[in-house]
């Protein structure tokens, strides 16, 4: 009965097994577990509310119900993120959350805008005589967006692995988050896209791309830049006094003392730091988009 089911705990009703043998792509598999899910939730992330949507979401989904939700709204530029996510609910016309799961205060929202966003499925169920069960909901989201951290902050407890990381759910896993709501975690399977080099580096400054993907000095200097320009004063704040772009790497490592054994300064330790710190909210709240 969904009503005795504890969050997190409880046996799933009857649902396509996580990890499903037969097909043989990532995307292929979330295809196949599309027809049996009842919401589509889109993690975002709130420093990139524009450049972390896939340009074929429409396309995936079709006329699934959606829900998109903005984590990481403390790293974020409030007042430009805020105006973003605001323009992306208008333009689409779906539910939008911009949220943090540094804490929980927002909880309740999330789990009211899912039963909300699922009730004329349940509506629909009922009225054709069958009986009630937990809504489905499957989570999508570029790598490290913060999907597996959604669902052990709605259940309060480590049931997804998390890590800051792109790629670390590997395989799909349900986890009863509310007894009548069904989160499906995904390692973020959707087709790979062919992102352009400002993309790629908006998403390497925010680490949502494999390590691999981008060259960490390139990335470096595109965030320097843009936080110079967007950002001037958290950036004196960070290193004052900090010259151009170009030669801006050569400063924080002249001031944090990164020299090589040749005495020179190290940029590539001195990316390195640069970018960790910025991810980090050390060097302040940053918003990449537009
Ligand atoms: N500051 C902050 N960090 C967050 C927030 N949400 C998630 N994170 C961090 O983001 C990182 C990635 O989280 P995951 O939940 O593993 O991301 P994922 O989307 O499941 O990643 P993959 O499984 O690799 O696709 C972790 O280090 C989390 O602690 C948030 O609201 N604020
Ligand atoms: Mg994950």
């Amino acid at each position: 009965m969904p009503g005795r089911s504890k969050p997190g705990r409880s046996k799933p009703a009857k649902r396509p097994a996580s990890g499903a043998s037969a097909p043989s792509t990532p995307f292929q598999h979330l295809s196949e577990l599309l027809r049996w899910v009842d919401l589509i939730v889109e993690v975002l992330d709130a420093r990139l509310p524009v450049s972390t949507r896939h340009p074929k979401a429409d396309q995936i989904f079709g006329s699934k119900p959606r829900l998109l939700i903005f984590t990481k709204e403390d790293l974020a530029d409030r007042a430009t993120t805020k105006a973003l996510v605001d323009s992306v609910q208008a333009e689409t016309g779906y539910p939008c959350l911009l949220l943090t799961l540094k804490n929980t205060a927002a909880r309740g929202d999330v789990i009211a805008s899912c039963i909300e966003a699922t009730k004329p499925r349940l509506d629909a169920l009922m009225r054709k005589g069958l009986l009630p069960r937990p809504m489905r909901i499957c989570v999508v989201g570029l790598p490290n967006v913060g999907k597996s951290s959604l669902i052990n902050w709605l259940i309060g407890q480590k049931r997804a692995r998390v890590g800051n990381t792109p790629g670390i759910t590997k395989g799909t896993q349900w986890v009863r988050v509310h007894p009548k709501l069904e989160l499906l975690d995904t390692p973020g399977i959707l087709p790979p896209v062919a992102f352009s080099r400002e993309q790629t580096l908006k998403l390497a400054t925010c680490n949502l791309v494999p390590l691999n993907n981008y060259d960490a000095l390139e990335a470096a200097e595109f965030a320097l830049a843009a936080c110079q320009s967007k950002y001037p004063k958290d950036i004196e704040r960070y290193i004052r006094g900090l010259s151009s772009p170009d030669r801006g790497l050569v400063d924080i490592a002249l001031a944090r003392n990164l020299l090589t054994s040749g005495a020179k300064p190290d940029v590539n330790r001195a990316a390195a730091l640069f970018l960790s710190e910025l991810r980090d909210g050390k060097v302040g709240r940053f918003t990449f988009d537009p």
